[in-house]
């Protein structure tokens, strides 16, 4: 495309646009960019900036003071609709918060991941720019102690506050990124609002996993219906859809969108083809906002090309949207814009809203398709009507889905920050409890002894050590070792978890338990376990090594448990135990690459595992694929040794399998899968299994082997970090 390169006056040999880059080449390859995003590069505050300090420091009263007046400045260069901003507020809070997927825990407000591309310009976050920067001056002024992703769901909560509504707190800790994210899949299509997201177009429920939208560029359903066509019932069918893959019940989904609705309006008064482009598509002197409006804005804003209140009182909290919308009987109709909304029959004068610009004007309210849902779909409607007689109920849960929504992705409480946070445990935050022992190095070395004599094989303690500490994902914080969930259903039955060995390992560690004069976690003991084993291996490859132990981990009871949201934690494939429950559409080193980014691992400390983790001889049900040494259980290089030989060679015996055969005697050596030569083949990988294969390298692999499994083993320690 840039042909204006060649003819370039000054020469400049970077690759300074986003298309230009050299893999772009070779679509298919392993993008290993996802394992290094938000690198201490991008981030100006630098490897010393401490967030939670920060927002320690900060004065969380004042901050809430500033938000709310903020909503009745109103700036001239964005008019306050009935001059308050707090609908624009929340519904920026809200799609912050509503990217949010249960499926990876990927998405959500953790992150500040508004501010950047592809969010930014998401048709479905038209003239949410304008809220963000109705939002600089506070920015500007608390700067490093709040970040732009507390700030963005703080706004909301304030907003709400301001409007007559008590929120159920606010908890502080999402650090901001500084560049878009390269790991989230938001869908393969390459236009906004493409049509090919269902396996089977006539059936909600074949959305592509793990997507939560629709559409390319919404956060949840098409407000005109599905594909743009008005069908309460279908429309009911889609929310159910993506708000279950964010953890939502049907209660929380009504409540949700009638307590985002109760307050703001929707805009379409004009033509939505005369808008400018998106934010990121804009010209520089638009100074990042995007959709200009030639027309003007206030009482001309056009956003979703809706128009209307929802309620007749749209800066107060109250219960009139379920007056109106129980109430009236209400006909398809267009917007100015020409969207397809809903309007009430027979109106008295009085239910009305007044126009959010025009003084002495009332306007119909509007409903949209999904609003309509609520009506008709008979579950919803059940729902709705409750919430209609119970006003207080409403409100109960309203309050507690919108703290859901916009604190699911913080992860557990020991990450929440500030004095707003609710004292309440909420079963969602997968709770564990406290422990109030402390052990000395003298306990922790006898209990090594005895962990590591006591009849289990050393397979035994790494594999249970590493399968209770791998359903981390730093995507929601959810998983890890912590609260030893391994021994409760589900997970103690989860075919990758090796259900028998388990049974026998946690047997076995509860006798030690139990026989003790001194307290421990079973989870600790697992922990130990593992990284005693791992210690013994490392000497035996002849390196003194001290794996480090941090006691500290409790165990979390059943009762403590929301078993039925822990199927989204199964590993259906872990390429580190060299296993896949199926065969996938997805290749394996695919699967493998994703995993390691949840787990928050650089491209070299997924390669040294692996290669650790192979001649340690972890692999699920022992199979002997990848496992290239004569000495297993020593932690040796031999995996990189033998895989960057060059007397071997290499052949595929089925899909997913080869065979690594001697050159000269053509004798079978050892078997493979995919996850393994991946590492003796793509080319970025290749570099880190040479490095561990080097002569003068079998100290380093041990070091970073052992540096790398602690970091697994803590992953999920937000006390000590
Ligand atoms: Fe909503 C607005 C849709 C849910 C909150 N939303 C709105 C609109 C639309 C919608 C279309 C308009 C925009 C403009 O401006 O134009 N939603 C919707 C849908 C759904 C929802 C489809 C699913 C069902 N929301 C929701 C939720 C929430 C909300 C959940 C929260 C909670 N929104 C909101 C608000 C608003 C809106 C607040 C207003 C804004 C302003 O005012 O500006």
């Amino acid at each position: 495309n840039h042909s204006k390169k060649g003819k370039c006056p000054v020469t400049h040999g970077a690759n300074t646009e986003a298309n230009d880059s050299v893999m772009s080449w070779w679509p298919k390859a392993l993008n290993l960019d996802i394992l290094h995003q938000h690198d201490c590069k991008t981030d100006p505050l630098g490897e010393d900036f401490d967030y939670k300090e920060a927002f320690n420091r900060l004065d969380l009263d004042a901050v809430k003071e500033d938000l709310k007046a903020l909503m009745s400045e109103s700036q001239e260069w964005w008019p306050a609709d009935w001059g308050h901003y707090g609908g624009l507020m929340i519904r920026m809070a809200w799609h912050s918060a509503g990217t949010y997927r249960v499926a990876d825990g990927r998405g959500g407000s953790n992150t500040g991941n508004q501010r950047f591309a592809p969010l930014n310009s998401w048709p479905d976050n038209a003239n949410l720019d304008k809220a963000r920067r109705l939002l600089w001056p506070i920015k500007k002024k608390y700067g490093n102690n709040l970040s732009w992703a507390d700030l963005i769901i703080l706004a909301g909560n304030m907003a709400y506050e301001s409007m007559g509504f008590k929120t159920y707190g606010f908890a502080g800790g999402r650090k901001d990124i500084w560049h878009p994210e390269k790991d989230i899949y938001w869908g393969a299509e390459k236009e906004w609002l493409a049509k090919d997201r269902y396996t089977d177009k006539s059936k909600e429920t074949t959305l592509e996993n793990p997507l939560a939208a629709v559409q390319m560029g919404l956060i949840y359903v098409n407000p005109e219906g599905v594909d743009g066509k008005p069908d309460p019932l279908k429309t009911a069918q889609a929310m159910r859809v993506t708000f279950q893959r964010m953890a939502m019940n049907d209660e929380e989904t009504v409540a949700l969108t009638a307590g985002g609705h109760t307050v703001g309006k929707a805009h379409g008064n004009g033509d939505a083809s005369t808008l400018g482009v998106e934010p990121e598509s804009a010209e520089v002197q638009e100074q990042g906002l995007g959709w200009i409006n030639p027309n003007g804005n206030a009482e001309n804003t056009v956003t979703s090309g809706l128009e209307g209140a929802w309620t007749t009182t749209p800066n107060q909290w109250n219960n009139t949207y379920f007056y109106l919308l129980l109430h009236y009987d209400w006909w398809m109709t267009k917007s100015p814009a020409g969207a397809s909304q809903w309007e009430p029959i027979n109106i008295k004068e009085e239910d009305k809203p007044w126009d959010a610009h025009i003084p002495n004007k009332r306007q119909n309210p509007m409903m949209t398709d999904a609003d309509m849902a609520l009506k008709f779909d008979p579950q919803y409607r059940k729902i709705s009507e409750r919430f209609y007689k119970d006003p207080q109920y409403f409100e109960e849960v309203f309050a507690k889905a919108w703290f859901k929504l916009t604190h699911r992705d913080l992860g557990p409480k020991s990450r929440y920050l500030g004095t707003d946070v609710p004292k309440e445990d909420l079963i969602w935050q997968d709770p564990i409890p406290s422990v109030q022992y402390n052990l000395g190095e003298q306990e922790i070395e006898v209990l090594k002894e005895k962990l590591l004599h006591c009849g289990l094989s050393s397979t035994d303690l790494i594999n249970t050590a590493w399968d209770s500490a791998r359903t981390f994902r730093g995507s929601d914080y959810r998983g890890g070792a912590n609260g030893s969930r391994i021994r409760l259903s589900p997970q103690c039955n989860w075919e990758g978890n090796e259900p028998a060995r388990l049974q026998r390992v946690l047997k076995k560690l509860t006798e030690i338990q139990s026989e003790l004069d001194f307290e421990i976690s079973i989870a600790d003991l697992i922990i130990l376990g593992g990284s005693a084993a791992v210690e013994r291996a490392a000497n035996q490859a002849g390196v003194n090594i001290k794996v480090p132990f941090t006691p500290g981990r409790g165990d979390a009871t059943a009762e403590m448990t929301d078993a039925d949201s822990f199927y989204v934690l199964e590993p259906l494939h872990d390429g580190f135990r060299n296993w896949q429950k199926n065969d996938y559409a997805v290749k394996a080193e695919e699967m493998l690459l994703d995993r390691a980014q949840l787990m928050g691992l650089t491209a070299p400390e997924m390669t040294v595992l692996i290669g650790g983790m192979r001649v340690l001889g972890t692999n699920h049900s022992e199979t002997n694929h990848g496992v290239f040494t004569e000495r297993v259980g020593v932690l040796s290089n031999d995996f990189f040794v033998n895989l960057t030989d060059m007397n071997n060679r290499w052949v595929p015996i089925s899909k997913d399998h080869y065979e690594i055969i001697d050159r000269k005697t053509e004798k079978v050596k050892w078997t493979a899968t995919r996850v393994d030569l991946v590492f003796g083949s793509n080319s970025v990988l290749r570099a880190y299994a040479e490095l561990y294969a080097q002569d003068d390298n079998q100290n380093r692999f041990v070091k970073d082997f052992v540096h790398a499994w602690c970091k697994v083993m803590d992953s999920d320690r937000y006390d000590i970090k």
